[in-house]
């Protein structure tokens, strides 16, 4: 039994969790969590923990769980989908609207099931089209949890149901997700719930260079936003 809270925001917000965690630090969103759900969906400005500037994100307050876990294809990571109780993919489509109307940032915080928590962030993000099978370019690292995405920089992105990647099989049947895979991953942020450690291989969502191949992180958020 899966059961994700991923919000994907401006961005890509991912928090895999049973609950979302509500700080009401004086009205400082630290996520789409602690906006009141009776805002609506929107854009907001959070203040991830650790980070000195705000970001500006979307978060999606609807309430009923879209469900169905297991696999989505590429026309749901293409147009995006989630609830706030359910996964939460902006799409890749709106990603590459966005990402190509200025220079880009992005942000990646994740917590673990000891609720350590870090972050890895990238100076540069930009996504190509669907022609370009949602290309990333991804560049210049800072952060404390290492370096698992730059690997995929110039990667096209794999769902099930479309094999891009340069692996023999699909990568994303074989480890359960979505990504820009290579052959294939260093990070599987779309992947199962796994709840920390686990001994099948590289099919949770994985962060390798702080967790590996086999630990299953708590919750991760993806977060854009403009250069300044
Ligand atoms: C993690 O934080 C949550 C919420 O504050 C708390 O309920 C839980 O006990 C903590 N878990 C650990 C292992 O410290
Ligand atoms: C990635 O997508 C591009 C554009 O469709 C294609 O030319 C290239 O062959 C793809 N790479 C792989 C490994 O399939
Ligand atoms: C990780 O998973 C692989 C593949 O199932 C397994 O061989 C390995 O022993 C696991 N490692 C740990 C530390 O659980
Ligand atoms: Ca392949």
């Amino acid at each position: 039994m899966l059961f994700f809270v991923m919000l994907f925001c401006l961005i890509i917000v991912l928090v895999n969790s049973i609950s979302v965690s509500s700080r009401y630090n004086i009205g400082i969103p630290s996520d789409c969590g602690d906006i009141d759900i009776k805002k609506g969906s929107g854009v907001y400005m959070i203040y991830p923990e650790g980070v000195e500037d705000g970001f500006n994100v979307y978060c999606n307050m609807e309430t009923d769980n879209v469900g169905g876990e297991d696999g989505r294809g590429w026309n749901d990571y293409k147009f995006g989908f989630g609830t706030l109780d359910g996964e939460h993919w902006l799409g890749n489509n709106k990603l590459n609207i966005i990402t190509n109307q200025d220079k880009y940032e992005l942000l990646i915080t994740m917590q673990d099931f000891t609720n350590h928590t870090g972050y890895a962030k990238y100076a540069n993000f930009k996504i190509g089209n669907e022609g370009s099978k949602f290309k990333i370019t991804i560049s210049s690292y800072t952060g404390n949890v290492g370096d698992s995405l730059s690997n995929h920089n110039g990667k096209n992105f794999t769902t099930k149901d479309q094999d891009n990647d340069e692996y023999g099989s699909n990568c994303a049947s074989s480890f359960k997700g979505a990504w820009w895979y290579g052959s294939c991953h260093d990070s599987n942020l779309n992947a199962q719930y796994l709840g920390g450690k686990h001994t099948s291989h590289a099919d949770g969502i994985n962060w390798k260079a702080w967790k590996g191949h086999n630990y299953s992180l708590k919750t991760t958020n993806m977060m854009i936003r403009k250069k300044k």
